[in-house]
């Protein structure tokens, strides 16, 4: 193909150097170096001409933006969720969307289980306690936390991550697994996760660690309120990896607060990077900067299924993990 016939695309936030090079040999590549997110009049700007970008979950792609990208056909993100996008308004204006799914999925149940063992033993406020050099003698009931290893473990979202996550807890922790998903696992699944379907409200009236996995949604958003955290057991743990708004972060730090439930590790927040300011300042959570699916090899990994999604798409017309490929208006 003649370079200058080469498609461009923009790469909306700052990527691994091996990966926009790869990309380099296919398209005409506009980078944000800098990498500070562009506001959505930026990101209008610097989508004139392009045919194809590279998002993270920061990137919000709507109706408001693509009237002002006409010329835009893919848009791949770096993340398996895509709540960032309006789905419906990319597929009406032919817009292919494509996330990367498969590739997380052991890291990131990998870190929600990190999540959930450090939230029930309590290991960042003890940390805390002994740089703060409060340490001067040792007590029989000092940071005692709640048990992992055989307690009940309650999912919600039983997807790809979902799975991943019973597994460890089933096989390797010997943990009752119970969930609720909007569609139940089938016979032999269930049986090799050793996982028992149950209600909504069995699962909160049940789990001593419930862990969510769902994608956000209309229909999921603020699935954990006040009313939700009340039919918790005083003594559970609440650990949220999958999006923040999925848990109401106000009524989850005035649980904490009073106790009303053990503890919660959080790693998405409502509003992020923004944090509720009354969760930093209870002692009982564990908070970090949404990292769950962060190893190098894993972001890697990401990373080339994105930029493989757009090779493909611009060599054959297909990616490789649509989103709303069959749905696209004109398509
Ligand atoms: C991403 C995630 O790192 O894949 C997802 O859905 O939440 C994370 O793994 C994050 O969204 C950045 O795009």
């Amino acid at each position: 193909m003649n370079i200058s016939q080469r498609p461009a695309i923009l790469i909306a936030r700052a990527v691994f150097p091996e990966v926009v090079e790869r990309l380099r040999e296919h398209f005409e590549v506009e980078t944000n170096d800098l990498d500070a997110p562009f506001t959505p009049a930026e990101l209008v700007e610097r989508l004139q001409g392009k045919a194809g970008m590279m998002t993270t979950g920061s990137e919000r792609i709507d109706a408001a933006l693509l009237a002002g990208c006409p010329q835009l056909r893919i848009v791949a993100n770096i993340a398996v969720g895509y709540n960032n996008f309006d789905v419906a308004a990319m597929s009406a204006a032919g817009v292919l969307a494509t996330n990367t799914p498969d590739v997380l999925t052991e890291t990131t149940a990998d870190f929600g289980f990190a999540l959930l063992m450090a939230t029930a033993r309590r290991m960042a406020e003890s940390e805390r306690f002994l740089r703060d050099g409060l340490w001067n003698r040792w007590a029989l009931d000092m940071f005692a936390g709640a048990e992992v290893h055989g307690s009940t473990l309650g999912i919600l979202g039983m997807g790809r991550i979902g799975q991943a996550i019973a597994r460890r807890a089933a096989l390797g922790f010997g943990m009752p697994v119970i969930y609720h998903n909007r569609s139940r696992l089938d016979p032999q699944t269930e049986a090799d996760l050793r996982a028992r379907y149950v209600s909504k409200a069995e699962l909160l009236a049940q789990a001593d660690h419930l862990m969510l996995v769902l994608p956000y949604s209309a229909e999921s958003h603020h699935a954990i309120g006040a009313a939700e955290l009340a039919c918790m057991k005083p003594s559970a743990t609440l650990i949220n990896i999958a999006r923040g708004g999925i848990v109401d972060d106000g009524a989850l730090a005035s649980a904490l607060r009073e106790r009303r439930i053990a503890a919660a590790g959080l790693d998405v927040f409502e509003g992020e990077p923004g944090v509720h300011p009354d969760l930093l300042t209870v002692p009982n959570v564990v908070l970090t900067p949404h990292i769950a699916s962060a190893t190098l090899k894993t972001r890697r990994a990401m990373a080339d299924l994105a930029a493989d999604n757009l090779i493909a798409f611009f060599a054959r017309g297909e990616a490789l993990t649509p989103v709303n490929a069959g749905q696209l208006a004109g398509g």
